[in-house]
């Protein structure tokens, strides 16, 4: 990822770094779980969600250290997320992060063991993060929680899976990424501004905040998905179309997603604006998104 921002890219390789670290050493008779997480993790990822957590964390305390195992942790669920929904039995992906997929490479019983692996690493990691750390601390990891499960992340991915073949109204489509997508982006925002401490108004701000920007990933992750490159990409181009589902492509047709999708983007800059602190990594961050082209 190339991004204009010094501190964004200095983020970006603490947290390579410390998820590189994490998985070394660890194992013995079950070292292959390990290296089937580690496999995932580390082929390259953006780290939108962590890099989100510990910038909005940024906007209130100045020691971003202090968190980065729960920023870390964010990054562990989402790769968990994408190692299953690449199975067969999901979007049978073979391409992911620019790699064979992890089922093509450790087969399909690993594969599920990783992912599953990577969900509970991401609890231990908060629940030892919590220990003497007070009510925020605690409230924070559990928003994490949340929106990963079957009112979040998992829900989103229920509804997704069911409407294969079948076209589904714009409310359930909305329903459908503001969870499968949107939940974790949300997440890993407001609760970085619980966890430092931020006044109930400016959460609810970037509670709004939050959720603009999942809809705008998912806008635009809908127009990589026909207008982008295999190669550049990392993954299968054309994949939603060719599993035959409703996307907001097919909803809204591509000029329209891409009026979207700026127009969304510029509610979120005007968000960050009003805040009324320093939003400028943010800033730099959601115009990125808006242009990327992986
Ligand atoms: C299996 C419970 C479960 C959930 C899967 C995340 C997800 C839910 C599915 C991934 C399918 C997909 C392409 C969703 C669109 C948005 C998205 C999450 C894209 C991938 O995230 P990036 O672009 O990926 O941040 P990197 O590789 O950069 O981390």
């Amino acid at each position: 990822m190339k991004i204009n921002d010094g501190l964004v890219e200095k983020l970006k390789c603490e947290l390579d770094e410390y998820l590189k670290d994490y998985m070394k050493g660890k194992g013995s008779y079950n070292k292959r779980v390990y290296e089937a997480m580690a496999y995932s993790l580390n082929a390259g990822g953006k780290r939108i969600r962590p890099i989100l957590f510990l910038l909005t964390y940024m906007l209130y305390k100045d020691n971003y250290r202090e968190v980065i195992d729960v920023a870390a942790s964010i990054e562990m669920i989402h790769t968990y997320s994408l190692i299953h929904d690449d199975l067969p039995a999901m979007d049978n992906d073979d391409l992911r992060r620019g790699k064979p997929t992890n089922h093509k490479v450790f087969g399909g019983a690993i594969a599920l063991l990783a992912g599953d692996g990577l969900l509970n690493e991401a609890m231990n990691l908060m629940f030892r993060h919590c220990i003497g750390k007070g009510q925020n601390a605690l409230r924070a990891c559990s928003i994490i929680s949340e929106s990963t499960g079957a009112e979040g992340m998992v829900g989103g991915q229920t509804v997704d899976i069911l409407s294969e073949n079948t076209r589904i109204s714009r409310d359930q489509l909305y329903y459908m990424h503001s969870k499968k997508t949107g939940a974790l982006i949300k997440g890993s925002i407001i609760s970085a501004a619980v966890h430092a401490s931020a006044a109930e108004q400016e959460i609810k701000k970037l509670d709004y905040y939050g959720r603009k920007l999942g809809l705008a990933f998912q806008i635009k992750d809908d127009i990589l998905d026909v207008t982008g490159d295999t190669a550049v990409l990392g993954k299968t181009a054309n994949s939603d179309l060719n599993n035959n589902k409703t996307t907001f492509i097919t909803a809204y047709g591509l000029d329209k997603c891409r009026e979207m999708c700026s127009l969304i983007t510029g509610e979120c800059m005007d968000v960050l604006k009003g805040l009324k602190r320093d939003t400028s990594h943010l800033e730099n961050l959601t115009l990125f998104l808006l242009n990327r082209e992986k």
